[in-house]
């Protein structure tokens, strides 16, 4: 069974102005769909059709060395997209709440110590790449951040609940080359009951 590329949970517009719909539309409808291709295209014809893709990103060292880098990247790229459409609604300046608030609160001392650190995980992050939140084995919440399409899955770093994507596709239509101003507009569209719904999936 191939991998497929789901639908948007929501409108092309729907994270406006913050995320443009044409940014949406082609960074859903090109991008993430050109990872999930090819990754379909590396796994065909190997031992490793059918295994989920948390078991193939967590198994990298044992890919065929010829589709090795073929299913770093478009695996990644399939699942890392998978998680960012997911955790994206306009927040109207909310705030996260309950257990995963306390959380950060412990991790970070306060939500904005933790913004600021998250902030500076995506500017920090030469080129292409991924600002996250991570639950670590331990339980606790860690910053970090990956070049091109890797992530902690692949590196056994933890569960990430919360990721950003920092690739220019991501913002240069809407923000060119202002990354800061990116990052900024992304906490008006964090769906932190969803983060908070994968935190305690991740606990579990
Ligand atoms: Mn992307």
């Amino acid at each position: 069974m191939a991998f497929e590329l789901a639908p948007l949970p929501y409108a092309n517009d729907a994270l406006e102005p913050h995320i443009d719909a044409r940014t949406m539309e082609i960074h859903h409808g090109k991008h993430h769909k050109a990872y999930t291709d090819n990754l379909n295209a590396a796994l065909a014809g190997t031992e490793w059709e059918g295994k989920s893709i948390e078991e193939i990103l967590s198994n990298l060292d044992k890919a065929p060395a010829d589709k090795k880098g073929a299913i770093q990247n478009n695996g990644g790229g399939f699942w890392n997209h998978n998680l960012f459409w997911s955790i994206l609604k306009k927040n109207e300046n909310g705030l996260p709440s309950g257990a995963l608030a306390e959380a950060i609160n412990s991790a970070f001392g306060s939500f904005d110590t933790f913004k600021e650190a998250f902030s500076k995980a995506a500017m920090t992050r030469f080129g292409s790449g991924w600002a996250w939140l991570v639950v670590a084995a331990d339980g606790s919440l860690k910053v970090t951040s990956s070049p091109n399409q890797d992530n902690p899955v692949m590196t056994g770093d933890g569960t990430p609940i919360l990721g950003l994507d920092v690739w220019e596709h991501a913002y240069y239509l809407n923000y060119q080359n202002r990354r800061a101003d990116y990052v900024s507009g992304f906490f008006h569209v964090v769906n932190w009951d969803k983060v908070a719904e994968l935190f305690e999936g991740a606990k579990s």
